[in-house]
């Protein structure tokens, strides 16, 4: 099955509306036409708006950072799938690494927030990755397959379009240190071999697989050589649009 390389820019807490508007125009001009990969950009909530009016009927599609596995109510400070449905998000990211650490997410909830964003039609990228002393001690691959099981409890994507995986080392994110395209590829086969015995070997081979972490254009084109990845979830170097679309025109 082909499956379409994805690269996802995760602009985390960073950008006011007039950044924003200056990245989209900026991307949006220097995007070739056709594009060779699919396209999205994940920036803070209130950014949303701002972003769907710039990128609509463009080939970029966007989406947002997290969501709440609530389906609405009194839950202050969260924001409900259906609400990001609403402004035509595609995607969403659950799971980040730094929501684990920093808010203490576990895969329950990682899951919980999955399920709810399919039930409202937004495709979740489901974040994993070890620590380093994990991987240092030979148990990365381990690690993350216990992590993806947790994340995905009673997770059913109607086809494997509607999934999407990110494996993003700890010890990767934000640090300037990459995983090698070995370790990326080794790791993406082993999350494939586990949503085919999870699922069926039809659905896994249709999954998009990302890495994450450290991403820029001078490492990416060989981590996209390994054959079980499939793009890329880009923090840093998403947030210039140069340098974003030096990634996108890389593939
Ligand atoms: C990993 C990644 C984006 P960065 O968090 O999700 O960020 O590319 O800055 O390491």
């Amino acid at each position: 099955m082909t499956r379409r390389v994805l690269i996802a820019g995760n602009w985390k807490m960073h950008k006011t509306t007039a950044e924003a508007r200056a990245w989209c125009r900026a991307v949006l001009d220097g995007l070739p036409d056709p594009v060779a990969c699919e396209v999205a950009v994940l920036p803070a909530y209130p950014l949303l708006p701002v972003v769907r009016e710039a990128l609509e009927n463009s080939p970029v599609r966007w989406g947002a950072q997290d969501v709440s596995a609530h389906e609405e109510g009194a839950y202050t400070g969260e924001v409900a799938a259906r609400q990001l449905a609403d402004l035509g998000c595609a995607y969403v990211v659950v799971g980040h690494s730094e929501r684990r650490a920093y808010w203490k997410e576990s895969n329950a909830l990682v899951a919980a927030k999955a399920r709810k964003a399919l039930e409202h039609g937004l495709v979740p990228i489901v974040c994993v990755g070890e620590p380093l002393e994990v991987r240092e001690a030979g148990e990365a691959v381990a690690f993350t397959l216990a992590q993806l099981e947790g994340s995905l409890e009673g997770v059913e994507a109607p086809d494997p379009g509607r999934l999407v995986v990110a494996y993003e080392p700890v010890w990767a994110i934000g640090t300037g240190r990459t995983a090698t395209p070995e370790d990326a590829q080794e790791m993406a086969r082993a999350i494939r071999d586990w949503l085919a015995r999870r699922y069926t070997p039809e659905f896994a081979a249709g999954v998009r697989v990302l890495y994450g972490g450290s991403i820029k254009p001078g490492n990416f084109a060989e981590i996209l050589e390994g054959p079980d990845v499939d793009g890329g979830l880009v923090g840093g170097a998403s947030l210039d649009a140069t340098r974003f679309l030096a990634l996108a025109t890389a593939v």
